[in-house]
C-alpha cells in the first residue's frame, strides 16, 4: 500500500505510507492525485488531510527515482501540487517528524498546515547538488520571507518546525497528536465561505531586494567551490518577486539544468551509496544486533584517543586500557584538550565537554574490561603485540564480545586465529584523526559472524562514521588502491615531472592534497618500510627508487622537517625543495631516461585509472561487494573530490570505453607492467556499461 485513504466523519485523511520515508516515487503522486479526485467526488467529503504514516510526513522526491523514466512520468509532484492548490474543498497537511524537499513543498501545496513541534523541516535538495523544484522556491519566501527562504534553501538546513511559528508556513504547531489537530482544523474550514488561502497568492516582500539578493550572490559565489547549485538556488528564489508563473518557470529551468550535471550525480551517489554501504549482501537486515553498552578501547595513543572520543560524544561509557600509568595520564590528557579546544571554539558548551569525560573511565588491568559489549584494540601495528593483545581477550572477554582490531595493515583471519572464537573478531580501521574522519573500514574476517557484522554496522551510524565493508587483503580497500596510485606518482617523477607538479595537478582535479605533501604528512618512513616489505613479499611489485633515495636523505617529511618538501618550524606549508628535485633529476640521468615535459592530464589520468584499475580488481575479487563502497572510501578517507563521486563514478562519467583506452596507452609506456586492466573492466567497456548502472 502506497496511499492509503479514510474518511472520517466527513473529512477524508489521504496517508502517505510508502516507508522508509513517503519518498514521492511514481506510485505515490499517482495514490495521492487518485485519492483526492476520489475525496473531491464524494459529496459526503467536506474537506481533506493529508498526512504522513511511519517516520516522516514526507523525505521529499525519491531519490532513487532521479534519472529514471519514472521520475518523468505524469503525475509529476508539481501537477499533484497544482491539483491540491487547486481543490474547491480545503486540504490541510498533517506534518510530523520529517517534512523534507518534495516533501514540504507537498505541504506548501496545501491550504492549511498543521506541525508537530519538533518536526524537521528542511528544502534540503542543494545538497543533492539540486535546487527544491516543486514549487518550493517559489512558496517558502511567500510563506516565510525572501531572506529566511533563501537561507534556507541555499544552505539545506534543517529548522525545527517551532522555530518557523509566526510565519505563513504553519497554521498549529501542536505538542499532541497532529493528526488529531489537523482533522480539526479541517472540520472548522470545511464550511468556511470562500476561497482557502493559497501560499502562491501571497505576496513576497522586501525593502531592498536587489541589494540583498546582490549580496546574496557574492556571498554564495565565494562560497560554493565547484558546486553550481547553490547560484541557481539564488536565482530561482530571486525569481519569486515576478509572478508566481514566471518564478516557476525559472525553477523548473535551473532544476532540469541542476538534474543533468555531473555534480548533482555525484552527491545523490555518496547520499545513497553511504546508506547502501550499510547493507550487506549476505546478512539479512533483520539480523539482530548485539547490544553494546559499553564500550573498551586498548591504546591510550593518537588513535585509540581518537576512537575513544567518537564513542563519548555518541554518550557510549568507555573504559581505556594501557599497560602503563603515564601513558594512560597522557592519552587522558590528549581527549580532555581536545573537548576544552572545541569549547573554545565554541563547538560544544563546557558542561557538555565535562559530560563526555564524565562517561571515560581508565585501567592498568583487563580484569576491569572483561564485561565489554566491544573492545578494540588500537596497539602497535605489529603482529607479535597483537597476538598478545588477542590472546589475553580471548582469555578474559566475557562470551559474545566483540572484539576489534583497527589494524590497517595485518591479516585479520590471523589475528582472529589468536582466539578460540574468530567469529567474534573484527576488524574496526579508523582513519586519522580517528574523530574527525568519518569512514571506518569494517574488515570482515573469513570467520566473522553476520551479526558482528551487523551490530558494527548500526554502531558505526550512532558514532556517525561511513561504514564500508572490506574483505581481508594487503591494505584493504583504501590503502591497496593507494598503492597503485602512490606508484604511478612516483614513475612519474622518474620520467619528468616534479612533486609540486603533480600534487598542483591532482589538487586542482580537486583532491584535498597530492600524494607527495600527504606521504610527508603521513611519513615518508613508513612508506619506505612498506616497500622493503614489498621487496620481499612481491619483488615484481616494482617503485620509482626515488622515494627511497628521498629517505636515505632523512627526509621523512613533515616531522623532519624535510620530505618532498622543505618546511619552516612553525609553518606547514610545503617549499618546492631544490635538493629533492635534483636528486630526482639525476635519478632519471642514473636510469637513462630523457625526461619529458609531462602534461597534467597525464598526471590525472595515471593517478586516478590507477585507483579505478585496482577498486576494478578488489570488485573481481569480492574484497568490495558494491562499486559505490570504493567510491565512500574514497570520499570519505581519502580526500578524492566530492563533486566527482569517487574514482569508479568518476570513471563511469568519464565513460569506461576511454578509461580502458587510457590505460592500454599506459602500459604501453614506462613501467608499463604495472598497468594490467582489469578483466572486469574491460568487459564494462565492451557492453558500453558502468561500474554503477
Ligand atoms: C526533492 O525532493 C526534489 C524536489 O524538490 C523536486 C522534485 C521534482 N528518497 O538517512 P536515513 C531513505 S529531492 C528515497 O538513514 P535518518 C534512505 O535511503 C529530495 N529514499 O535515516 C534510507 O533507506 P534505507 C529532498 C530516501 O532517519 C532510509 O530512507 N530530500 C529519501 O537518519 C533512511 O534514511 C532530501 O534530500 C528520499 N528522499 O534520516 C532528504 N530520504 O533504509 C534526504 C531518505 O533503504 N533524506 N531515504 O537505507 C534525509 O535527509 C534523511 O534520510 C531523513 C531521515 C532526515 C529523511
Amino acid at each position: 500500500m502506497t496511499v492509503q485513504y479514510q474518511v472520517r466523519d466527513g473529512v477524508a485523511v489521504i496517508t502517505l505510507d510508502h516507508p522508509p520515508v513517503n519518498g514521492l516515487g511514481l506510485g505515490i503522486r499517482i495514490g495521492v492525485a487518485e485519492r483526492l479526485s476520489q475525496a473531491l467526488d464524494d459529496a459526503a467529503v467536506k474537506a481533506i488531510v493529508l498526512a504522513g504514516a511511519g517516520r516522516a510526513f514526507s523525505g521529499g522526491a525519491d531519490i532513487r527515482e532521479f534519472g529514471t523514466p519514472g521520475a518523468l512520468q505524469e503525475p509529476s509532484l508539481h501537477t499533484v501540487i497544482t491539483s491540491i492548490e487547486a481543490a474547491a474543498k480545503p486540504v490541510v497537511a498533517a506534518v510530523h517528524s520529517v517534512a523534507m524537499g518534495g516533501g514540504l513543498e507537498l505541504a506548501l501545496g496545501c491550504h492549511y498546515r498543521v506541525a508537530a513541534r519538533g518536526t524537521q523541516i528542511a528544502l534540503p535538495e542543494v545538497n543533492l547538488g539540486l535546487l527544491p523544484g516543486a514549487g518550493g522556491t517559489q512558496r517558502l519566501p511567500r510563506a516565510i520571507g525572501l531572506e529566511a527562504a533563501l537561507n534556507m534553501i541555499v544552505s539545506g538546513r534543517t529548522l525545527k518546525a517551532e522555530a518557523l511559528a509566526g510565519t505563513r508556513l504553519f497554521d498549529e504547531i501542536v505538542e499532541g497528536d497532529v493528526l488529531e489537530a489537523a482533522v480539526g482544523l479541517a472540520r472548522r474550514v470545511a464550511n468556511q465561505a470562500g476561497a482557502h488561502p493559497r501560499v502562491r497568492d501571497l505576496k513576497v516582500e522586501h525593502e531592498n531586494a536587489e541589494a540583498y539578493l546582490g549580496f546574496a550572490r557574492t556571498t554564495v559565489a565565494a562560497n560554493a567551490g565547484p558546486f553550481p547549485a547553490p547560484a541557481r538556488c539564488v536565482d530561482a528564489v530571486a525569481a519569486s518577486l515576478k509572478t508566481f508563473e514566471q518564478g516557476i518557470e525559472a525553477e523548473r529551468e535551473g532544476f532540469d539544468y541542476l538534474l543533468g550535471t555531473p555534480e548533482s550525480r555525484a552527491l545523490r551517489h555518496a547520499f545513497l551509496g553511504e546508506r547502501a554501504a550499510s547493507k550487506i549482501p549476505d546478512v539479512s537486515a533483520d539480523t539482530p544486533a548485539r547490544p553494546v553498552a559499553k564500550v573498551a578501547i586498548i591504546g591510550a595513543g593518537t588513535m585509540g584517543g581518537g576512537i575513544v572520543m567518537n564513542f563519548l560524544n555518541a554518550g557510549i561509557p568507555v573504559t581505556l586500557l594501557e599497560m602503563k600509568a603515564d601513558a594512560l595520564e597522557r592519552g587522558v590528557a590528549t581527549i580532555r584538550r581536545n573537548y576544552e579546544n572545541s569549547a573554545k571554539k565554541g563547538k560544544l558548551t563546557q558542561q557538555e565537554g565535562d559530560a563526555r569525560m564524565g562517561l571515560l573511565s581508565t585501567t592498568l588491568s583487563y580484569h576491569d574490561i572483561r564485561d565489554a559489549d566491544l573492545v578494540i584494540e588500537a596497539v602497535f601495528e605489529e603482529i607479535g603485540v597483537k597476538e598478545t593483545v588477542f590472546r589475553t581477550l580471548d582469555e578474559v572477554m566475557k562470551p559474545g564480545a566483540i572484539l576489534a582490531s583497527n589494524t590497517s595493515t595485518l591479516d585479520v583471519n590471523r589475528i582472529a586465529s589468536f582466539t578460540k572464537r574468530p567469529q567474534d573478531v573484527v576488524g574496526m580501521h579508523f582513519f586519522s584523526p580517528a574523530n574527525v574522519m568519518r569512514l571506518l573500514e569494517v574488515v570482515r574476517g573469513e570467520h566473522t559472524a553476520g551479526d558482528v557484522l551487523a551490530t558494527v554496522m548500526q554502531l558505526a551510524k550512532k558514532i556517525r562514521k561511513v561504514a564500508v565493508v572490506s574483505g581481508v587483503c594487503d591494505g584493504f580497500i583504501g590503502n591497496r588502491m593507494l598503492e597503485q596510485y602512490s606508484r604511478q606518482a612516483g614513475f612519474l617523477l622518474d620520467e619528468g615531472a616534479l612533486p609540486a607538479q603533480v600534487d598542483r595537478a591532482i589538487e586542482k582535479f580537486g583532491f584535498a592534497m597530492g600524494p607527495f605533501r600527504m606521504i610527508d604528512m603521513a611519513g615518508n618512513d613508513i612508506a619506505w618500510a612498506i616497500r622493503k616489505r614489498r621487496a620481499i613479499e612481491q619483488p615484481e611489485f616494482n617503485y620509482s627508487k626515488s622515494g627511497d633515495l628521498l629517505c636515505e636523505m632523512g627526509r621523512f617529511g613533515q616531522k623532519a622537517g624535510a620530505g618532498w618538501y622543505d618546511y619552516k618550524p612553525g609553518d606547514r606549508k610545503a617549499y618546492p625543495s631544490k635538493l629533492v628535485n635534483d636528486m630526482i633529476v639525476q635519478h632519471s640521468k642514473d636510469l637513462g631516461i630523457e625526461r619529458r615535459q609531462i602534461s597534467d592530464e597525464e598526471i590525472v589520468g595515471r593517478l586516478v585509472y590507477a585507483l579505478v584499475n585496482e577498486g576494478a580488481v578488489i570488485l573481481e575479487e569480492g574484497i568490495a561487494s558494491k562499486a559505490s563502497d570504493i567510491d565512500m572510501v574514497y570520499l570519505n578517507g581519502y580526500g578524492f573530490p566530492k563533486f566527482r563521486g569517487g574514482p569508479m563514478l568518476y570513471a563511469d562519467q568519464v565513460g569506461l570505453f576511454n578509461v580502458a583506452q587510457a590505460i592500454r596507452r599506459y602500459a604501453r609506456g614506462y613501467q608499463g607492467h604495472a598497468w594490467r586492466i582489469a578483466p572486469s573492466l574491460q568487459k564494462l567497456a565492451e557492453a558500453g556499461r558502468g561500474f554503477n548502472e
